[in-house]
């Protein structure tokens, strides 16, 4: 028998909504069926490595606390072997279908480039194993481009030419290892591509930069034959003053400007728009709407904290509008829903961890069946379609389509007076949303 590290844990099992098991699921039932296909391929739940296995919880004011019995090991080596037996029995336990990582969280850099290939190569023999003997899957990988001090001053939009050599040899090398992991996506988050003063700062150099090195990505994969979709994760800021990959508009309008956009889908992360002043209903619904949701890294932030504070999503409202987009466009492809979450600093017991995904796990599912309800009741759909009922009108019509200029519009305008728009019933759309919650 391996080692266990949760060994107080059994398999979560579902129980329905009356139990009272703090172990168990009470809505997340992976096999049954909302809108004709089954919770699990509704969502494709994911377990990041980095908050579960890497995240000590320490702060800007204090080392961490968490007791993670994966670090007990004679040698920095052994340690990684542990902690990849520990977050597949984390995530067999738990029932989620796949993870993601970091190149730098499952393995250690070592003194130079090609001694931390080889530790990479063994990891992910490591990996390989575990999937094939678990059933889980990689939903994508990534490399760490941000924590090392080389990458002070970004990767791609680095201010020295080498730095960018070492980012590329890095994301060839991600790839590679996600290529051989049969990784469904790959995920680009430029955490220190943007600047902290302008003063000091080429942005056009930067940008065009950035754009290099996808471009490169994007041939190299070619190349290797990975088939797994690309993602560009947004986030405005932290711990830049400003990323570039600002938010789900920034990027899209990055990937146009660079001819990228073929390429490329986003992966939204509810923190992330929230600290780039939107919802993460909007940043869906503008994903959605330019067709580039590709995969979603679910968390929240606290209103009272104004940083990225990786908390489990529990609020069911939130999570519903975030299933209503969902469904809007029609689910995951290469995508899933990544908890990209952390428990909380004074969480220090393996078991939270169980409790923190039951939690954000259980109360997506909720949020799925009442975004089928909306959909099956239909309320919402019509009457959006009434305000906009003018469009449908011979002349919406023929605006639509093309066929007027300003001065047909005006001979229009000058024949009829119109007063106002109709009533936007903001108040009746949130009744009809609570009625249904
Ligand atoms: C950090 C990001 C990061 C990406 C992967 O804020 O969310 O965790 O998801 O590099
Ligand atoms: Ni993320
Ligand atoms: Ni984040």
């Amino acid at each position: 028998m391996p080692k266990s590290y949760f060994p107080n844990v059994k398999e979560i099992k579902y129980e329905g909504p009356t139990s009272k098991k703090p172990l168990a699921f009470k809505h997340y039932n992976a096999n049954e069926k909302v809108l004709g296909k089954t919770m699990r391929d509704h969502f494709r739940f994911a377990a990041c490595y980095w908050h579960c296995m890497k995240g000590a919880g320490g702060d800007p004011f204090g080392p961490g606390t968490r007791i993670m019995p994966w670090n007990d090991a004679p040698d920095e080596m052994t340690a990684a072997e542990q902690t990849m037996h520990a977050h597949f029995e984390f995530m067999t336990k738990l029932g989620v279908g796949f993870w993601c990582f970091h190149d730098r969280d499952i393995s250690p850099e070592a003194g130079s480039l090609a001694e931390t290939n080889k530790r990479l190569d063994h990891i992910v023999k490591l990996a390989g194993k575990m999937q094939r003997d678990t059933g889980i899957k990689l939903l994508w990988g990534t490399a760490n481009l941000f924590s090392h001090p080389r990458y002070m001053s970004g990767a791609g939009t680095s201010v020295s030419a080498k730095v960018f050599a070492h980012a590329a040899a890095q994301v060839k090398k991600a790839l590679e290892v996600t290529k051989e992991l049969k990784g469904s996506g790959y995920v680009f988050w430029g955490g220190r591509e943007g600047y902290d003063s302008l003063l000091n700062t080429d942005m056009g150099r930067e940008l065009d930069h950035l754009a290099l090195l996808l471009h490169m990505a994007v041939d190299y994969k070619k190349k290797i034959g990975f088939r797994g979709q690309f993602f560009i994760e947004p986030k405005p800021k932290e711990p830049t003053k400003h990323q570039y990959d600002f938010d789900a508009a920034a990027c899209h309008a990055f990937l146009m400007k660079y001819d990228l956009v073929k390429d490329f889908m986003l992966n939204i992360e509810t923190n992330h728009a929230t600290l780039a002043g939107h919802s993460m209903h909007h940043e869906l619904e503008y994903a959605v709407g330019n067709n580039l949701l590709g995969s979603i890294d679910a968390n929240r932030g606290d209103t009272l904290i104004g940083w990225d504070t990786d908390q489990f999503p529990t609020d069911l409202y939130d999570c519903v509008m975030v299933c209503c987009s969902l469904l809007k466009a029609g689910g995951f492809k290469a995508g899933g829903l990544n908890f990209d979450a952390k428990v909380r600093r004074q969480s220090i017991d393996p078991v939270d961890l169980f409790y923190a995904h039951i939690g954000g796990m259980d109360t997506f599912a909720r949020a799925l069946k009442i975004a089928a309800k909306i959909q099956m009741d239909g309320r919402i759909a019509k009457l959006t379609g009434e305000r906009y009922a003018g469009w449908s009108t011979p002349l919406g019509r023929d605006i639509e389509k093309g066929k007027m200029n300003l001065a047909k519009l005006e001979a229009i305008a000058l024949k009829n007076n119109v007063d106002r728009a109709p009533s936007g019933r903001q108040e009746l759309f949130e009744n009809v949303l609570n009625e249904l919650i």
